[in-house]
């Protein structure tokens, strides 16, 4: 990667939108599938539109469903792959690593996209972004700057297990707006030795337990979340009234927990 191009571009990009903060929304500039083209990013003859489902401004923290469509020479791209890296910067010379997204964005013909998500696991506005975007290996464009934004109904949890050495990543995806009563409930569950590559945990299981911290009570007919592939566990969670519930998530992989005591928690404010 070229330091110097991937310096001026980042200071390029605080200066354009820095000071922008628009919230979050997904009903703004919809066109009939749903996504809004975010970002373009252009190198040689290559062209990579992104396009979000997920909000109609810039990428954001936590879970977003994405789309590429990629133009070579102009010419929009209807089979093959997109891949997707995002790389976080903590500072210049600091630390870095990237972050969980789909293995590879396949072409969605009805929706004229090579569809899939990303998640951006942090949010620190000192830190700064950059992608990198490849198509069927033939093409690409490197060093693409961009900021995120925050999002109060993402949710994100990270750990690591000593025994496993292993990091591991489980994103929340719905509910983002919990209800009174039984909530569907969507994670997606990633493993890293590295923090550089990161991968579906695909065989888990998974015991949730919705707890009422301030009145000391849980609730009945949940039901744990089952793998539905791709890294996505679906359950049931019963808020059975008003106000904050924790949902602790234990999972074991191989027989073995990879949580600790107590597990990690979604915080949900059940209205
Ligand atoms: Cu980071």
């Amino acid at each position: 990667m070229d330091r110097i191009f991937l310096i001026l571009s980042v200071l390029l990009a605080m200066f354009i939108w820095g000071c922008k903060s628009d919230p979050v929304s997904g009903d703004e500039g919809n066109t009939p599938n749903g996504y809004v083209k975010i970002y373009t990013a252009e190198q040689n003859n290559a062209k990579f539109e992104v396009w979000s489902s997920t909000s109609a401004v810039s990428f954001i923290y936590g879970y977003n469903e994405i789309g590429f469509k990629v133009l070579l020479n102009d010419v929009a791209q209807t089979s093959g792959f997109v891949k997707f890296t995002p790389t976080m910067y903590h500072g210049l010379g600091g630390p870095q690593h990237t972050t969980p997204t789909d293995d590879m964005f396949n072409y969605d013909a009805d929706k004229s996209l090579f569809t899939g998500y990303a998640v951006f696991m942090m949010y620190d506005t000192s830190a700064f972004w950059a992608g990198r975007f490849n198509y069927n290996n033939s093409a690409a464009v490197d060093s693409f700057p961009f900021q995120i934004q925050y999002s109060s109904v993402s949710q994100v949890l990270g750990w690591d297990n000593v025994t496993t050495q292993r990091s591991y990543v489980l994103t929340l995806i719905s509910p983002g707006s919990p209800r009174i009563g039984l909530n569907t409930v969507d994670v997606l569950l990633h493993e890293s030795a590295d923090l550089l590559t990161f991968t579906e945990v695909e065989s888990a299981e998974m015991f949730i337990k919705p707890w009422m911290e301030t009145m000391g009570h849980g609730s009945g007919n949940n039901t744990n979340p089952v793998s539905i592939g791709g890294g996505k566990y679906r359950g049931e969670a019963n808020f059975t009234m008003a106000g904050e519930w924790f949902l602790y998530d234990s999972i074991k992989v191989n027989n073995q927990f990879i949580t600790r005591t107590p597990p990690p928690k979604f915080i949900f404010d059940v209205y």
